[in-house]
């Protein structure tokens, strides 16, 4: 018989930045589901991969002096290397630069183009020549300037392919209103359909103002858009166009899981792109939240992003898998804190699970001489526990249809709660005092078994090496994967009769403290590291008069609230004043900083810190955890250069 198919898919990572705790999030959660659907009798196709043409690669490249396809190459690795030591479990890994993906989105491109879909004009947008980028004329700063470097932009005019994507919008929105799975969660359905309400605008789809891309069939000064490459990655990778592609049968995608920011692009500019191309649209799109670190955006100026590799040699890769979809439901933004995550694997982990494991099979050591019990004597409270691990099986179902991973951990930990309250009720050490109740005893510990059994299979998408440590314990061989959800959720399938394994704590409680006061330390010492490595990294002139530095004399000072490191300041440049937001409140009171003139980095891009926005950074020598900012003498007017 041919196993139902289930397709999902992550977004392919963009290679000009490492992996982030945020790109795991995606990965593990497809990797779960998939786990799940393998699981219960589905033959899964799981694609991750990553995405490396367009501008930004080339200018990263560019600014490490390599080429793009030598900064890809490196990049993908440390992706793969990652996906491997977070066990996922994809079966393929798809590059942009893969000649069949290239072969592909430029026959997407024909195709759309044969159809009357694609026409030849000209784009017209804001132009920054040193950062060789378009804008839009909404993200400008005053004085039509660049977002990015401050500095004046031009209108320019360049010939470019567009995409008639106005043509589809009635269509796109009847089969959005007609599929409420379309788009989910259902608040992110909403905003999808307001958009399209105001009017979808054709779209640009080539480029010549640069080289790193998949050139246009027949017009090669132009390279394809990215985002028309990069979407059509998710059929490219099924060899969809091939005549004999058996890949082909898992299309259309069940899931394309993507982070919230890039949700339009994949319900917008994918269907419509499939709808020219008259190919079924993707079953189901789900938006996630966004990640911030102990309350902050994370990001690679302020450098806490954080890298799963030393977060996985840490504490393990099973409770970050866990932590990941326990914390925060999917489809909400979270917080990342070492407090939780130290918290949640101190008491569910360590205490719930781990406890359970350890109490029955240490009564089953003790008791019987570590051979597995048989079941023999009936009780209701038994039929009961046997009844709540099969209803804890269709929970678990009904929430992962819907990708509500952290509701599915609830029912799971609701099982483990309900088998510990099992062995509570029926004492197993009280009937061991009574040879009479022996076969009772037994009927206890293997109903208890029995359970851990179920609980090492709905734990097994979410932490794959601990299910089967615990199944390693119990002395289980047989594999994990079954034909189908009903003979996934039968019980009673422990073997009685042979020995249990070699009885180990799966989860060893963790000292909160002497924890968060290790990674202060490492912290410390990482950035004493960089000071020290950026100290002999030699910069040329040019370079060094990109960054533009003024006099600035603080004029308000104030404590950011709920934040031990900031001070909000207000900084007159001489021709405009701006907030600025310091993290030196360890070092200064605000009383102590207003009429201080200061050098004040005035190009840098505005980022929000604490929901403040700060449009520059005062300059400080950092002693130890103090600070001291670079005073100007009186003298100095505000607004001078500083070069
Ligand atoms: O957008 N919290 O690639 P990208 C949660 N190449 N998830 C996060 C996150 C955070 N703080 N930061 C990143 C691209 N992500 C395109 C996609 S698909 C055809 C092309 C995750 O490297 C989240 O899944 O910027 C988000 O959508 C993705 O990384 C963006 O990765």
């Amino acid at each position: 018989m041919n196993k139902p198919t289930f397709y999902v898919t992550t977004p392919i990572y963009y290679v000009n930045d490492v992996p982030h705790i945020g790109h795991a999030y995606t990965t593990v959660a497809c990797d779960i589901i998939s786990r799940y659907k393998r699981l219960s009798g589905y033959d899964v196709f799981f694609l991750t991969g990553t995405d490396e043409h367009g501008q930004k690669i080339e200018q990263a490249a560019q600014q490490k002096g390599m080429t793009p396809k030598e900064l890809a190459d490196s990049v993908v690795q440390r992706y793969k290397n990652l996906w491997e030591k977070l066990n996922i479990s994809n079966n393929h890994f798809i590059r942009t630069t893969d000649e069949s993906h290239k072969k592909t989105v430029q026959e997407v491109f024909k195709r759309m183009q044969e159809n009357g879909d694609i026409y030849l004009d000209e784009y017209e947008g804001w132009y920054c020549t040193p950062c060789e980028t378009y804008w839009t004329e909404t993200q400008l700063l005053d004085g039509n300037c660049c977002p990015s470097c401050r500095r004046e932009t031009t209108k320019l005019k360049e010939p470019s392919y567009f995409f008639n994507m106005s043509k589809y919008q009635e269509k796109l929105l009847k089969h959005i209103e007609e599929n409420p799975d379309f788009i989910k969660p259902a608040s992110r359905r909403n905003e999808i359909i307001a958009f399209i309400k105001e009017g979808l605008r054709n779209l640009s789809v080539s480029r010549v103002s640069f080289k790193w891309g998949i050139p246009v069939p027949g017009d090669e000064k132009h390279v394809i858009y990215v985002w028309i490459d990069a979407l059509t990655n998710y059929i490219s990778a099924l060899n969809y166009f091939e005549a004999n592609s058996e890949l082909k049968k898992y299309w259309p995608a069940d899931f394309h899981v993507v982070g919230k920011d890039i949700l339009r692009f994949h319900t917008v500019y994918w269907p419509t792109m499939l709808m020219s191309l008259g190919i079924d649209l993707p079953k189901s799109i789900f938006a996630h939240g966004w990640w911030t670190v102990e309350g902050q955006k994370m990001s690679k100026s302020l450098g806490n992003a954080i890298d799963p590799n030393w977060l996985i040699e840490k504490f393990g890769v099973d409770p970050i898998r866990y932590f990941l979809m326990r914390e925060v439901p999917f489809g909400l933004d979270g917080d990342f804190s070492f407090k939780a995550l130290i918290h949640r694997i101190n008491s569910d982990l360590a205490n719930d699970l781990g406890n359970l494991l350890n109490r029955t099979l240490g009564m089953v050591k003790r008791y019987f001489n570590g051979d597995i019990p048989a079941y023999k004597v009936e009780d209701t409270v038994d039929v009961e526990l046997f009844k709540k691990i099969e209803d804890t099986f269709d929970n678990v179902e009904l929430h992962l249809k819907d990708l509500a991973f952290n509701k599915a951990l609830i029912a799971i930990w609701e099982l483990v709660s309900a088998l510990n309250k099992y062995i509570d009720t029926t004492a197993p050490w009280a009937l061991a005092k009574d040879k009479e109740n022996r076969d009772r005893l037994e009927t206890v510990l293997y109903t208890s078994m029995d359970g851990i059994r179920a609980l090492s299979l709905l734990i097994y998408p979410f932490m794959p090496d601990t299910a089967i440590k615990i199944r390693e314990q119990l002395n289980i061989t047989e594999p994990v994967e079954k034909n189908s959800f009903e003979e996934l959720k039968r019980v009673k399938q422990l073997k009685a009769g042979g020995k249990i394994g070699e009885v180990t704590p799966i989860f060893p409680r963790l000292d909160e403290n002497e924890i968060i006061d290790n990674i202060k330390s490492e912290n410390k010492k990482d950035e004493d590291k960089n000071n020290n490595d950026k100290a002999v990294e030699l910069i040329d002139f040019a370079h060094f008069m990109t960054v533009q530095i003024k006099a600035g004399k603080i004029i308000e000072a104030e404590k950011v609230e709920k934040s031990e490191k900031l001070l909000k300041l207000k900084v007159d440049l001489g021709q405009e004043t701006r907030q600025i937001i310091a993290g030196i409140a360890k070092s200064y009171l605000p009383g102590d900083l207003v009429g201080k003139t200061v050098a004040v980095v005035a190009n840098l891009k505005p980022a929000k810190l604490m929901g403040l926005m700060s449009e520059g950074m005062v300059l400080a020598a950092a002693i130890g955890h103090k600070h001291r900012v670079l005073e100007l003498p009186d003298e100095v007017a505000p607004g001078t250069i500083i070069k």
